[in-house]
Order: structure tokens, then C-alpha cells, then sequence
């Protein structure tokens, strides 16, 4: 197994303010090595020239690249060109100019939205490309494709050390809770959460609430990205989930049971159910010696407790 030293690196956590991005400082504090961060008024990320000149001036040695425009189903489904140009220019900037600038090792954050829509469950590495997308999020799923064939590609021709994660669908400190644009599982916390505190017995789900999905929680993703850094050097990416699904009408009832409220799921079937299941094959990752070990119900309350503290009871 290849071993990389983070001790004393000057590390950049590109989005460092998002859900992933946050966990991954968190999880790098206690590695002996420079955090370097930058926000949006501080660096442009659509800019190239701007990030090659900031991460030649900051000595940047390390990336793990978690910055995008990112959103749930209907963020995704209506707001194509945002998701598809942004997140083109973000990996390939920030790529690009790891190169130029000499960076010893770089890992690239995609997505399990990029498998087919009809991948065969649970998905492997080797199904990428196999088949048609899905349309909900086929934009963000180019953009991180073509993330993951940039780095693929900068190995191949450069010799650079540029590594990929796919991860499933996540939950956790620090996610969006924006009814609309957000994942499902900030988005139906914030409407159970609602619907408790004004004794609703009612609340709604989008599409069928039959679609199954992988929850991993994001601190354990942070550690794998971690992990991967320290210990893994290859062109293949690597899948980064639980192995374990389950329905969204499940999902709503275990959050309803860790809120404490009872009451009926209606469907809003006007809106999209997206892939009919999304499941990963983590079998490579933990042949590594990498497995999620967040249960679902501790993570869930975790993510609740951080929705009560930094939303909820900031009547944001
Ligand atoms: O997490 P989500 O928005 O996106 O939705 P995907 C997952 C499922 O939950 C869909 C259902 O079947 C939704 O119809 N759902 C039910 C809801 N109620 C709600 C609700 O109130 N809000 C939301 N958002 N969903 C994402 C991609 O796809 O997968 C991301 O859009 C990313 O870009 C992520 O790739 C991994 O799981 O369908």
C-alpha cells in the first residue's frame, strides 16, 4: 500500500465551508499540517488564472478538492447550466493549475450521480460510462466525470499524483438546509422538524417516496478522504458509501422517530423521484482498510443536534 505523509504539508481544502469541506478541516486537524483555506471573495474559482497565481503564492503542496455548486433533485434538474459550466470550470481549474504549480498529490471529490440511471445495484467503479444517465442530474454528473478523466488523464501524461472519491448520498454537520434546492435527507429534516414543532400531522415528500438511496454520514467521508490521501495512489476511483440502502418513505420514518413526530407522509408526485436506486460496491475501498463506521440512527442524531444549534433556533 503506498503511504503519503501529510505532516508538515501545505494543505488547501477547496470548499471548505460546505458540508464535505467543513468535515474534512475538522478531520485534518489533527494531522500536523498547514489548513489552507480561501472563500469565494477570496478566490474565484471560474477564474484559472486567479487559482493558479493564489496557489503558486500560498506554496499550496496538497488539494482536496471539495468545492462545487451542489443541490438535491430539483437544484440539480432546474438549474442545468449552472451545474454543468460551474462545475466543469471549478474541476478543471483547480486540476489544471495543481499541475502547473507543482502540487505533490491532489484528491477530487465526484459523485454517485455519475453511474448510469440503470446501473446494475450495487454499483461498481467499472459500470462508469455503461449507460445512459440520469436526467435529473446528468450536468453535475459530466461535470464530475470529466473531474475524474482530467485526473485520470494528468497521471497518464504528467505523472501527477491526482486521486478521485465517489461518494453516495450524504448527510451531516454543516448541510444545506434549504427546503428547495437541498439533499433529501436537510430537507426532510427541516419539514419534520417544522411539522412538529406546529403540530402538523402532515408532511410531504416529492415524488413516490419508493427510490432507494445510500446515506453515509459526512464525517466518515472525511475520513476516508483522508485515508485515501495517506494510502492509496491510482488511477481508478474509488466509491466511498455504507453498501447499505434503503427506501425514501424509510428514510422519512427513522428521521420522524429520531425528531419525535407522528403523523402522515403525503407525495408530491408532480416532482421527480430521480434514479430508482443508488447503492455503492464499497468492496474496493475497504479492501484498502477503509469502512464507514457511523451508524445511521448515531449519525442522524448528530445531524439533527447541528440542525437544532446552527438553524432551527436561529429561525434561519
Ligand atoms: O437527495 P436528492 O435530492 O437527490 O433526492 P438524488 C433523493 C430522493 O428523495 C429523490 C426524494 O427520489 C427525491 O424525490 N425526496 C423526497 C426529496 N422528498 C424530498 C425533499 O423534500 N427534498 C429532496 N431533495 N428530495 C442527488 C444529486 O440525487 O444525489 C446530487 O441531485 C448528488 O447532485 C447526490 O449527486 C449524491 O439522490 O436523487
Amino acid at each position: 500500500m503506498s503511504s503519503f505523509d501529510l505532516t508538515g504539508r501545505r494543505v488547501w481544502v477547496a470548499g471548505h465551508r460546505g458540508m464535505v469541506g467543513s468535515a474534512i478541516a475538522r478531520r485534518l486537524a489533527g494531522e500536523e499540517c498547514e489548513i489552507i483555506t480561501a472563500t469565494r471573495n477570496e478566490l474565484d474559482l471560474l477564474r484559472q488564472a486567479d487559482v493558479q497565481s493564489w496557489m503558486a503564492e500560498k506554496k499550496i503542496e496538497v488539494v482536496f478538492h471539495a468545492a462545487a455548486t451542489v443541490g438535491g433533485i430539483l437544484a440539480n434538474s432546474t438549474r442545468p447550466a449552472e451545474f454543468l459550466y460551474e462545475n466543469l470550470m471549478i474541476a478543471a481549474n483547480v486540476i489544471e493549475a495543481a499541475r502547473q504549480t507543482g502540487v505533490k498529490k491532489l484528491l477530487f471529490l465526484g459523485s454517485s450521480c455519475i453511474y448510469p440511471r440503470l446501473a446494475p445495484q450495487p454499483m461498481r467503479e467499472e459500470d462508469l460510462l455503461t449507460g445512459a444517465l440520469e436526467p435529473t442530474n446528468e450536468w453535475y454528473a459530466i461535470a464530475k466525470i470529466a473531474g475524474i478523466k482530467l485526473c485520470q488523464a494528468f497521471r497518464r501524461q504528467y505523472g501527477c499524483d491526482f486521486v478521485s472519491v465517489m461518494p453516495t448520498n450524504l448527510y451531516g454537520p454543516g448541510d444545506r438546509y434549504d427546503a428547495q434546492g437541498g439533499h433529501v435527507v436537510a430537507a426532510l429534516i427541516m419539514k419534520i422538524h417544522t411539522a412538529r414543532m406546529s403540530n402538523s400531522p402532515r408532511v410531504e415528500l416529492w415524488g413516490s417516496g419508493t427510490p432507494r438511496r445510500e446515506f453515509l454520514f459526512s464525517e466518515d467521508l472525511a475520513d476516508a478522504c483522508v485515508f485515501v490521501m495517506k494510502h492509496y495512489s491510482g488511477e481508478m476511483f474509488l466509491n466511498v458509501g455504507t453498501g447499505r440502502d434503503m427506501t425514501i418513505m424509510e428514510l422519512a420514518e427513522s428521521i420522524a422517530r429520531i425528531i419525535g413526530w407522528k403523523g402522515t407522509f403525503t407525495f408530491d408526485r408532480s416532482k421527480p423521484d430521480g434514479m430508482p436506486r443508488k447503492v455503492m460496491d464499497v468492496s474496493r475501498l475497504s479492501a484498502l482498510g477503509w469502512s464507514a463506521r457511523t451508524d445511521f440512527e448515531t449519525g442522524m442524531k448528530e445531524a439533527y443536534n447541528w440542525y437544532l444549534a446552527n438553524v432551527a433556533n436561529r429561525g434561519m
